[in-house]
């Protein structure tokens, strides 16, 4: 029997993968939220990245040992309980492997999006991001990810959605339009217990709040909407944006 211990920070998109495999595998484990603008000491002492999430597991005979990573700790957590969410089979194996990777890609252009200096470069990341859904739209396989069952890539790409939400919600940024798997699959990740039990009942709002502090072209349409909710300018702005993507995803095909 071990014990775990995730590091975690309430908005990382990589924390949430963890705890939601996790919940699915009905593993118990200690959350511990830390700053991740302010580390903790001794967490930079046992974090060879200085990034959450990290997984602390104290084995049967008392060992401890760390593990970094969220897809390797998702992974992990997979592999030692029962009813796998990784196929058996390797070929398929490879290809879920492949896409949790695609999925950290993602949040990286999520990144690239909110943290873009200006209005061009805002467009250039929201047209790449579009093109990752449109993919993402083609190879979805049925209820799930992978088919009948919910694996390891559903669990990657659930926080994913968390961000659209807000940027639909904030600036009507609608990157999925046009794409029912894709739409059908958000719905249902969204009501997943693991995947809801994965965040705060305010991360919404935490999350509008972190978008509205960061230093670039989305933060300042925020900060001019003051509430962060639409504005007709807002909307507006968003459908011209829209378009610009649809336009460009399209071009790219
Ligand atoms: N590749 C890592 C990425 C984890 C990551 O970027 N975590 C962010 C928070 S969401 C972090 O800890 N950032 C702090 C830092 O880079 O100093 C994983 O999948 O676990």
């Amino acid at each position: 029997m071990v014990s775990l211990t995730l590091v975690s920070h309430q908005l990382c998109p990589y924390v949430q993968r963890a705890v939601i495999v996790a919940t699915e595998k009905s593993l118990a484990f200690r959350r511990i939220d830390i700053d991740l603008a302010n580390k903790p000491d001794w967490f930079l002492a046992v974090s060879p990245t200085g990034k959450t999430p990290l997984l602390m597991v104290r084995d049967a005979a008392g060992g401890e040992h760390i593990i970094f990573e969220s897809a390797v700790i998702a992974e992990y957590l997979d592999e030692i309980a029962p009813h796998r969410l990784l196929p058996d089979e390797p070929l398929a194996r490879a290809h879920h492997r492949a896409w949790v990777d695609f999925a950290s890609g993602t949040l990286a252009d999520i990144a690239a999006l909110y943290g873009a200096a200006d209005p061009a470069a805002f467009d250039t990341r929201a047209t790449a991001l579009r093109r990752r859904l449109v993919l993402l739209d083609a190879v979805l396989a049925g209820s799930w990810f992978g088919g009948p069952q919910f694996g390891l890539v559903d669990a990657a790409f659930a926080p994913v959605f968390r961000y659209l939400d807000a940027f639909e919600g904030l600036i009507g940024l609608d990157l999925c339009s046009g794409l029912p798997k894709l739409a059908s699959w958000r719905l249902r990740l969204a009501e997943r217990p693991s995947v809801v039990a994965a965040v705060a009942p305010d991360y919404p709002q935490r999350l509008a709040d972190f978008l509205r502090s960061r230093n670039g072209h989305l933060a300042r349409r925020l900060s001019g909407g003051g509430t962060g909710r639409r504005t007709g300018g807002d909307q507006r702005h968003a459908a011209d944006a829209l378009s610009a993507v649809n336009r460009k995803a399209e071009a790219g095909k």
